[in-house]
């Protein structure tokens, strides 16, 4: 395993560097806290003293069961069930139980969409689409426990496609629509896909992204798929052919739909969906989260970290194809009732004040985004959110990756005007829902630390053998109790979620491939992955999947994909590339493998800096140091090459750095 992050190599990590200087301490405002949901301290302690009737407790006071559980909690390490032998329904949670208040006609979800459309949906809209596309699925033949795949952009019918599963107990699997239709076969054949879900194309800057033909291409030998639904967003900007007997069409199906389907009744720990995710090896992994737990994970974090309440305007500013789409665009907010916004675009579009624009016009008063986002804003300057009113701004949130301190403070002073308090959350696909993070009526924050567990949650940071280290030392992250929106499995691979997870350090402690260290106020600062995986503008992506996609590359023989550290994205791709006998190193060759890689897994996977080089630097086991290939794409001075088999490989490649220029002074 590699050195984690955490562990200080002097003068060679900038992020740590300005992390292990960083003391400013901002306490909740008191007019804030005056109101928050979450004053004080009491739900920590409840849940110490007996972390299973805790959650039993707000099972029973926030989610609605048709029938209660009789076991709060199953636990034989590393297999959880929570709240067996209940009964409940998330599409009943996420609108059902609304539609007996006035919230009936309150704004579900708030559609901001790109060429100038927009769309509200109350909860009584949502409930009559959702159920009509539930009985659309069960028309196309669809059942309990099917999966379905939807690959699309983030339209509403993107929501409704997932609550009307839930509402039948068919386990969704959302694709990002920045993938390539390599990874939608994949993902497609490995949940083995009844039904896949998709549009014409989608909006992004102006342009059509095709979808239906990567769908169309996906899914051509496959033997499970037997109905596409297709729905008509970009029209006639792009030409789909609809394939007799297999392609329909979104609305011709909801026009002769019926819009009453209760439902099913499901047991807690049925799969509510799948989430792959990139682990360290070249297969992403189904991420598999049932039903109850997932549910009160989301319904708790969403209401304790986001302080929302009734008259919100909620926003989070991410892709539904990501974890933090599905927990905290769609079930986290609607369990609570709140109004969620949807954005169908990117920041930049028409203009870089985009963000801004949909504050002012609905006047959010929460925002959930990532720090690429932020940093990205920070350089395009603050006249641009000085242009818009960002008043009705009451709480800022971010998530995806560590954020630096200045990246914090430019948030803090220049959107949230010095008064809205920052939750830095952080959390996994795995994990559901946000472990870590302030709670804003209760916690002070530091700008980069996402600061404790929440309530019930715990934590802590171990060394090489497993034991915990004193404050202010690196080591791994680990998860010491389970917690209830766990992942269960990895779809398919049950050795496999035991081996990624439970085996390092024992089989009740989860390991999440972070490195962290903690303070003296016992907070957590997460100093990036100690595994095979890298994070691009806060998307998760795999190493080796990117050696994968080169390696099926005619001229390319081998292949090491590193992460190095980026001003904006946070981490950027960098390759090392051993040609093929008679193949000739080419900057056109590096653009070509550039956009191979983009085109093999989705454009945000395309490396930024392609190196040629005659051989990659190995151990005497014939492993890659993939450590060293960093320390090179960073431009670092070299650490320990005693084991290399080959130093001048090093040196070569080191070379070439520097002749393209891109070693520090
Ligand atoms: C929600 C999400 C998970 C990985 C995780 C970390 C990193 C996420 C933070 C963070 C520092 C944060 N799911 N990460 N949030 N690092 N501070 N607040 O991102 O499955 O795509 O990625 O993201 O490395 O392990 S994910």
């Amino acid at each position: 395993m590699t050195t984690p992050r955490g562990q200080p190599r002097p003068g060679t990590d900038n992020l740590l560097e300005s992390l292990l200087k960083e003391n400013r301490k901002f306490p909740p405002p008191a007019d804030f806290k005056a109101k928050a949901i979450v004053k004080d301290r009491s739900l920590y302690d409840e849940a110490e003293r007996d972390y299973q009737a805790f959650w039993a407790k707000q099972a029973e006071q926030n989610l609605h069961w048709f029938k209660k559980w009789d076991k709060v909690l199953d636990w034989q390490p590393p297999f959880a069930k929570w709240f067996v032998g209940g009964k409940t329904n998330v599409s009943y949670n996420c609108i059902d139980r609304h539609l007996a208040s006035w919230r009936r006609t309150k704004a579900a979800i708030v559609w901001e969409g790109e060429p100038g459309d927009s769309v509200t949906l109350t909860y009584q809209d949502l409930a009559r689409e959702v159920q009509k596309f539930a009985n659309v699925l069960k028309s196309l033949g669809v059942k309990k426990g099917d999966r379905v795949t939807m690959y699309m952009g983030m339209v509403p019918e993107l929501a409704i496609s997932m609550l009307a599963c839930a509402r039948i107990g068919a386990i969704h699997s959302i694709v990002f629509g920045g993938f390539s239709a390599d990874s939608v076969r994949d993902r497609v054949n490995d949940a083995q896909a009844k039904l896949v879900i998709t549009q014409d194309g989608a909006w992004r800057r102006g342009n059509v992204v095709p979808l239906k033909v990567a769908v169309d291409d996906a899914v051509k030998d496959n033997k499970y798929v037997d109905k596409v639904v297709v729905l008509r967003r970009v029209g006639d900007k792009t030409p789909v052919k609809m394939q007799e007997g297999r392609d329909l069409w979104w609305h011709d199906l909801m026009a002769k739909a019926s819009p009453v389907c209760p439902a099913e009744q499901m047991d807690a720990e049925d799969p509510l969906f799948i989430l792959y995710t990139s682990g360290t090896t070249g297969k992403p992994k189904g991420i598999l989260h049932t039903t109850g737990g997932y549910l009160l994970g989301v319904t708790m974090s969403t209401k304790w970290v986001f302080d929302i309440k009734d008259d919100d305007y909620y926003w989070c500013t991410a892709d539904i194809g990501w974890v933090t789409g599905h927990s905290y665009i769609v079930y986290g907010p609607l369990s609570n009732g709140a109004t969620s916004v949807m954005y169908e675009g990117g920041p930049d579009w028409p203009d870089r004040d985009r963000f801004w624009a949909i504050v002012e016009k609905y006047r959010i008063n929460i925002l959930y985004t990532s720090p690429t986002a932020i940093r990205t804003m920070m350089k395009w300057g603050t006249e641009f959110p000085a242009r818009r009113d960002l008043s009705s701004l009451r709480l800022l949130g971010t998530v995806g990756e560590p954020i630096n301190p200045e990246a914090w403070m430019w948030y803090h002073e220049n959107i949230g005007k010095g008064r809205c308090p920052i939750v830095d959350t952080w959390w996994q696909t795995e994990t559901g829902s946000i472990l870590i993070s302030p709670l804003p009526g209760v916690t002070a924050t530091k700008p980069g630390t996402g600061t404790t567990g929440l309530p019930g949650i715990a934590a802590k940071i171990v060394d090489e053998k497993g034991k915990e280290v004193p404050p202010n030392t690196g080591g791994y992250l680990v998860l010491t109790r389970p917690w209830p929106s766990m992942l269960r499995t990895i779809w398919g691979d049950q050795q496999r979620y035991v081996d990624t997870y439970w085996n390092r350090f024992g089989k009740d402690i989860y390991v999440t491939g972070d490195g962290a260290r903690r303070d003296e106020d016992g907070y957590f600062w997460i100093t990036g992955r100690v595994d095979d995986v890298v994070k691009v503008s806060g998307h998760r992506l795999s190493n080796i999947e990117i050696e994968s996609a080169l390696v099926s590359h005619p001229s390319v023989a081998e292949a090491a994909a590193v992460g190095r550290s980026d001003a904006v994205k946070g981490e950027a791709v960098a390759v090392f590339v051993v040609l093929k006998q008679g193949q000739k190193a080419t900057p056109e060759l590096k653009q070509t493998l550039r956009q191979w890689v983009g085109e093999k897994i989705g454009s945000i996977a395309r490396p930024d800096d392609v190196f040629f080089t005659a051989d990659l630097p190995k151990t005497r086991s014939a492993k890659i140091m993939r450590r060293l290939l960093r320390d090179l794409a960073e431009g670092r001075v070299l650490g320990d090459t005693t084991t290399l088999t080959d130093p001048g490989i090093v040196e070569n490649i080191k070379q070439q750095y520097i002749a393209e220029g891109k070693e520090e002074a």
